[in-house]
C-alpha cells in the first residue's frame, strides 16, 4: 500500500507500466492525461554516487512538476510550510506531483540513482524560492 501523501499540492502519479519478462518494462506518460499540464520541459539527473549530496531544497512560484526515480532509489522530503513528510521512491512507474509552493528536497541517493522530472515550463531562476524562511513567510501569506 502506498503511503498517503499529507501535503499540499502533491500526490501519486502512477504511469501504464507493461510488463513483459523476456523482453523488460514499458512505462508510458502523456501530457493532459497523467499528468494535467503540458510537458514543456524535461530534464534529468544521473551520477549521483555522492551519497550525502542533497539537491532541491527549494520551491517554486508557479511551476509544476512530476518527479520520478527510474532507477535505483531516493529519499523525497516534501514541506508545504505546515505539513512534513518523507516518501522513499523507488518504483518505476510511481511518481509524485511537485505543485506550486511546495518546498522539496532530495537525498539518500542509492548507487546508479536517475531522476526523470517532467514540467509544466521553461526553466526560470525567477520562479525558484531557494530561501527557506522566505517561503514559509509567502506560504502563512
Ligand atoms: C526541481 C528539482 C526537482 C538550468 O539551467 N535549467 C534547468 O532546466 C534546470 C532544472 C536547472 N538549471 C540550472 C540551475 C542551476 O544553476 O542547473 C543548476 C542546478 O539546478 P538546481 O540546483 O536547481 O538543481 P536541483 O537538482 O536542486 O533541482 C532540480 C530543478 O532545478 C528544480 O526545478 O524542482 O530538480
Amino acid at each position: 500500500m502506498k503511503q498517503p501523501i499529507i501535503v499540499k499540492n502533491s500526490g501519486y502519479v502512477e504511469l501504464k507500466l507493461i510488463r513483459d519478462d523476456r523482453d523488460g518494462n514499458l512505462i508510458i506518460l502523456e501530457a493532459l492525461r497523467d499528468v494535467p499540464f503540458e510537458v514543456k520541459r524535461l530534464y534529468y539527473i544521473t551520477n549521483l554516487e555522492n551519497s550525502f549530496s542533497i539537491r532541491g531544497q527549494h520551491a517554486h512560484r508557479e511551476l509544476e512538476q512530476v518527479i520520478f526515480c527510474i532507477q535505483g532509489s531516493f529519499t523525497l522530503g516534501l514541506d508545504d510550510g505546515q505539513n512534513q513528510q518523507q516518501v522513499l521512491m523507488n518504483k518505476v512507474n510511481v511518481g509524485i506531483k511537485l505543485g506550486k509552493m511546495l518546498w522539496h528536497t532530495m537525498e539518500d541517493f542509492s548507487i546508479g540513482c536517475v531522476l526523470l522530472v517532467i514540467a509544466s515550463d521553461y526553466y526560470s531562476e525567477a520562479d525558484y524560492i531557494r530561501d527557506y524562511a522566505e517561503f514559509l513567510q509567502l506560504v502563512k501569506k
